[in-house]
């Protein structure tokens, strides 16, 4: 089923005269309600008028996240702040959080927005979903709410955490729609297993995952696993929360809404546009949301993205895999690393687990020091010395020659990296740069 089949299988002309149409007026708007969006059009010598159709959004400035923090906490919002009915905080490493507010209008949109990701998922109306992401300040839990009221599935709201509940809500309830983090899947298997629960029998057979990055053969764990259909959301606070892109049965890349989220590829040190297939940085254009709709947002998520129709019918273009951000991304010695990379070699390499850390460190003088922390499973760790010798070996070559940098391995037993109920932390920084 699609959700706004006139919306996501358009064709593209008749599409390109939405949005410029969209794009006309978001311009003007933001020109007139948001100094900030005033001085950064003068600055450039761009007028509203100047913008005649969504090919011209290539003359508009882009935004950054420290354009946010700036005007921490409402300086970026378009609307007076008594028309702003529900506020969400995204918190960063550094610095001030960022803040966005939601008018009434853009709780429908993003209520619009989610409802067509969780139909693209396959979901139908009358499912019943788990929402396993956190309700409150972050927009992943209240983001599914909102679509899976409009969608009309019966929502189990039981945010992040409780492993042993959540289990007993699946089991008892019996949702065929799971929602939440992809490490928090896997890490709910181990307690399931634990608990005497055979997770191939459980009620879930579809999973909507993301907020964080996670490769294919995290995705192939998942679903043998769980026996389930293992999908990708992906979105992120700034734009509207969850539910800017998803994946459909065909897992062939992420739709994405650009009647709402117009999408641009960029070369991420030139800002030079991509052409179709090229690996660059997503900017996105909110065209319809009121509250703090942005103008070429630079998300720092590195994707390719295709133009072609999909086989599900929709027309709308679809982003790649996220291959990482540009700061999630650890320069050692040189060298660009993307967790999802350490991520890949690992699952290839039997014994291992998909739950490892990056440890990054840099003594006076020396050079940066790689340190990767792996879990392998219990027969491995209480087998013979020389089987782990030969299996840290084996992960120590496979990671040098797709890197091309070394770094120490360190097998540790099952369950002793921290696990998160979100976001899992893959990277630990010690480097004092
Ligand atoms: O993580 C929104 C969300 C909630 C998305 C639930 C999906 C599901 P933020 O906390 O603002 O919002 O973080 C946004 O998370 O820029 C990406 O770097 C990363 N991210 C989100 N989805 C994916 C994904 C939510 N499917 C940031 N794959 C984004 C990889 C993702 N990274």
């Amino acid at each position: 089923m699609i959700w706004n089949e006139k919306m996501e299988c358009m064709d593209a002309g008749e599409m390109k005269e939405v949005q410029s149409e969209r794009l006309r007026k978001i311009v003007s708007y933001v020109y007139k309600n948001c100094p900030p969006y005033k001085t950064k059009f003068d600055t450039l010598g761009v007028r509203p008028g100047d913008i005649k159709g969504i090919e011209d959004i290539q003359k508009l400035p882009f935004t950054i996240k420290d354009d946010m923090r700036d005007s921490y906490p409402f300086g970026l919002f378009s609307t007076p702040i008594h028309k702003i009915k529900e506020i969400h905080v995204s918190s960063g490493t550094t610095g001030n959080p960022t803040v966005v507010g939601y008018t009434k209008e853009d709780i429908k949109l993003w209520s619009e927005a989610m409802a067509r990701a969780i139909c693209c998922a396959g979901a139908e109306p009358g499912d019943k979903i788990q929402i396993g992401y956190g309700y409150g300040l972050f927009t992943g839990g209240l983001g599914f709410h909102y679509g899976s009221l409009e969608m009309g599935l019966t929502i189990i709201p039981a945010s992040s955490g409780q492993t042993k509940r959540q289990l007993k809500l699946m089991t008892d309830f019996k949702p065929r729609i799971l929602a939440c983090t992809p490490s928090y899947a896997l890490y709910m298997a181990d307690e399931a297993r634990e608990m005497g629960l055979d997770p191939r029998d459980s009620s879930w057979e579809i999973g909507i995952f993301g907020a964080e990055p996670w490769s294919e053969s995290m995705r192939k764990e998942i679903e043998a696993t769980w026996n389930m259909l293992a999908t990708d959301v992906y979105g992120l606070s700034e734009i509207i929360g969850p539910g800017v892109a998803q994946e459909c049965r065909h897992k062939a890349g992420l739709h994405i809404w650009w009647d709402v989220f117009y999408p641009e590829v960029i070369h991420p040190e030139t800002g030079r546009a991509l052409g179709e297939g090229e690996v660059g940085e997503l900017v996105i254009t909110t065209l319809t949301k009121k509250g703090i709709p942005l103008i070429r947002y630079r998300t720092r998520d590195n994707v390719s993205i295709i133009y072609e129709k999909c086989r599900c019918g929709r027309t709308t273009p679809r982003i790649s895999k996220i291959k990482g951000r540009t700061d999630d991304m650890i320069v050692v010695r040189g060298i660009n690393v993307f967790p999802s990379q350490i991520e890949h070699v690992l699952l290839s390499i039997e014994g291992t687990q998909p739950h490892y850390q990056l440890i990054v460190d840099r003594k006076a003088g020396e050079l940066d020091e790689l340190e990767i922390l792996v879990e392998v499973e219990e027969k491995i760790f209480s087998d013979e010395v020389k089987k782990m010798q030969m299996l840290e070996d084996k992960i120590k070559r496979e990671i040098s020659s797709i890197l091309g940098i070394g770094a120490r391995v360190k097998l540790v037993e099952p369950k002793t990296i921290e696990r998160s109920e979100g976001k899992a932390k893959r990277v630990i920084d010690k480097r004092k740069i």
